[in-house]
């Protein structure tokens, strides 16, 4: 995943086809913001993460074909992007 800067009330939205354990980072704040999407058999259910501030990422168990959408609802510019 490679979202770019995603600015304040922006998102971003990736489906995971595959299984596995996915982590990922933001760019703008290093260190701060890990999360971790696991991925496994299932019907698809798509999910929703809400960006409020420089804290880490809800981690996320999905099925596969499921898509997560991330909104940007803090103040800063924030990124979601893969390890
Ligand atoms: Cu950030």
């Amino acid at each position: 995943m490679t979202s770019g800067d995603i600015a304040p009330t922006g998102s971003y939205a990736h489906t995971f086809n595959t299984a596995g354990t996915f982590n990922y980072h933001c760019e703008r704040h290093p260190g701060q913001m890990p999360g971790t999407v696991n991925v496994t058999a299932g019907t698809p259910a798509d999910d929703n993460i809400s960006i409020t501030g420089t804290v880490p990422f809800p981690t996320k168990n999905i099925t596969v074909g499921s898509k997560i959408t991330w909104t940007n609802n803090s103040g800063m510019t924030h990124t979601v992007t893969s390890n």
